[in-house]
């Protein structure tokens, strides 16, 4: 069977662009080796190549943001190869199981490697019989007699390790600097605000074999010199971390890669911060979230306060390892004060990298709930209106949760922030320029020229 994948991206939107989907380079993988499908994956503004595949089943993964872009797609296939399959599956779908937009046949809830394998080997079998099929697999969702309906979502892989490495031939990744990795899914806490923690239930971990394997594909194969590890928590098995450790020591893989990884201010001690030294731990992402205690407490329900974060920065950099902090502004009940505790710790706290969000209601998170209750969100709302990266731009559309302040005092607020993160990637700029890097820009003026324009366009967008 020709199976077709769609990375639903916002055309307009660098971010996107720029990292290929992971979840889809498993599933892609998984058919191919398990049943030898013929596959491919491409972002949803590559039409062209879309219709010359001529695919037989078409499955597209979106997060919420991006369903619009999404749905514009499938529609565009279902008009460009009539008798076309198309299936939805990722974040959105597994949060709102009870709706499938138009554009789709069916969707997949949860992990989609066995859903998806067993899709198209029901479609294999022939059209006929092909929905009755598709009406018993685990974590399919269907429509029948005009309603919507779902089978109950198959259990979380138990092992991780069965589905191997992704194939990034498969997601267009050629030799690069930076390359970014997945070694675990889901999360033991439970953030309000985020889908992850409501998405996936269990949280389970690849074996430090597969990392170090992984991690050997990516520098032998792609010359990697950075590795991002986007998991949710990834030093959450305190005992995997160390085991990584020894293994990227021991294999001299610390001295040719440097990892950027997420962990969390509870978590910090010392001796966990010298496994990730040793991991070659160059910097850890945090959700700070707040500099108000009280905002905090309702947003990571009381798992961390403001002094464990503060004192993990302070850890990191005894350390020596840099620490980049996120942080969500507009949250109910939060005031001008609050959001002045969490100005002055992203000031006083002088991070090495700050991202700003404002709260955003994502699908089966206790934040929707709530703004569903409120009437501010629904379940078939035009879901650009979420679309958070740029909120200088979109304050007046923005859905705004927060009861205290008003839309434009908000707008106020996140230009404020903003001004201090680019400020901040300012002083590191300068702080980083060491003496040779100095006398190299002299040697080369054409390169001090284009520094000096980078430095005033920084500083034109703090104006
Ligand atoms: C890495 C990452 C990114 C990267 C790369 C994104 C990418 N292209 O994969 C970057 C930094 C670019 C990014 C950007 C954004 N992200 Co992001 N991201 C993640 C993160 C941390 C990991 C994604 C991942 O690889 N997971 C591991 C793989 C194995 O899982 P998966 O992708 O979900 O895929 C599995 C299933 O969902 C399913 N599946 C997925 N697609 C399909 C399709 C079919 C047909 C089938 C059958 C199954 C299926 O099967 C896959 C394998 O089991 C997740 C959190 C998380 N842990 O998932 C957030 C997450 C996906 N991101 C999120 C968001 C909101 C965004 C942004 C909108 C943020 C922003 N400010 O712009 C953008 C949108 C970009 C985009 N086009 O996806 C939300 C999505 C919530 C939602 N309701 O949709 C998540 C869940 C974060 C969170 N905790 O809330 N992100
Ligand atoms: S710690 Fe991070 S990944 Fe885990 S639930 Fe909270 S925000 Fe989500």
């Amino acid at each position: 069977m020709k199976v077709l994948f769609i990375n639903a991206i916002n055309p307009h939107n660098d971010f996107d662009t720029h990292y290929p989907s992971l979840g889809l380079a498993y599933i892609a993988t998984y058919l191919r080796n398990t049943d030898g499908h013929e596959v491919k994956i491409l972002n949803s503004d590559e039409f062209e190549a879309m219709k010359a595949f001529a695919p037989d089943i078409v499955g597209v993964s979106a997060v919420t943001q991006n369903m619009y872009w999404g749905m514009q797609v499938a529609e565009a296939l279902k008009k460009a190869c009539p008798g076309v399959v198309t299936v939805l599956g990722g974040p959105h779908q597994t949060a709102l199981p009870d709706v499938l937009d138009a554009p789709f046949d069916y969707g997949s809830i949860g992990e989609g490697e066995d859903c998806m394998l067993d899709i198209v080997r029901a479609l294999a079998e022939g059209k006929e019989g092909f929905h009755e099929r598709m009406t018993k697999i685990p974590g399919v969702v269907y429509r029948q007699d005009g309603k919507v309906l779902h089978n109950h979502e198959r259990k979380a892989l138990r092992e991780l390790d069965y589905l191997g490495i992704p194939d990034r031939d498969l997601i267009g990744e050629g030799k690069s600097m930076r390359l970014h990795m997945i070694t675990s899914r889901g999360c033991p806490y439970r953030c309000i605000f985020c889908a992850s923690a409501f998405n996936v239930r269990t949280a389970r971990y690849a074996s430090p074999k597969l990392v170090i394997d992984e991690i050997k594909l990516l520098v032998d194969r792609y010359k990697v010199k950075e590795i991002k590890i986007y998991d949710d928590l990834f030093t959450a098995h305190r005992t995997r971390l160390k085991e990584i450790a020894d293994l990227m020591d021991a294999e001299g893989l610390n001295k040719v890669v440097h990892i950027e990884c997420t962990n969390r201010a509870n978590l910090t001690t010392l001796d966990l911060l010298q496994d990730c030294k040793k991991l070659g731990v160059r910097a850890l992402a945090f959700g700070f979230e707040s500099g108000s205690q009280k905002v905090l407490e309702l947003l990571k329900t009381d798992s961390v306060d403001v002094e464990q974060n503060r004192r993990s920065i302070q850890m990191c950099r005894d350390t020596g390892i840099e620490v980049r902090g996120s942080f969500i502004i507009g949250t109910p009940g939060e005031t001008g004060e609050d959001l002045a505790e969490t100005y002055q710790f992203v000031d006083k706290n002088k991070l090495d990298g700050v991202k700003i969000y404002v709260l955003t209601p994502l699908p089966g998170t206790p934040v929707w709930i709530e703004a569903e209750k409120a009437g501010k969100v629904s379940r078939h709302m035009d879901w650009k209106k979420l679309h958070f990266i740029d909120f200088a731009n979109t304050w007046r559309e923005h859905i705004i949760l927060n009861d205290k302040m008003t839309r434009e005092e908000i707008r106020d607020w996140y230009t404020k922030f903003q001004r201090l993160a680019k400020r901040r990637e300012l002083e590191k700029m300068f702080q980083k320029a060491s003496m040779q890097s100095v006398v190299n820009r002299i040697r080369k003026p054409s390169k001090l020229v284009n520094d000096v324009k980078v430095i005033g366009q920084k500083i034109g967008s703090m104006i």
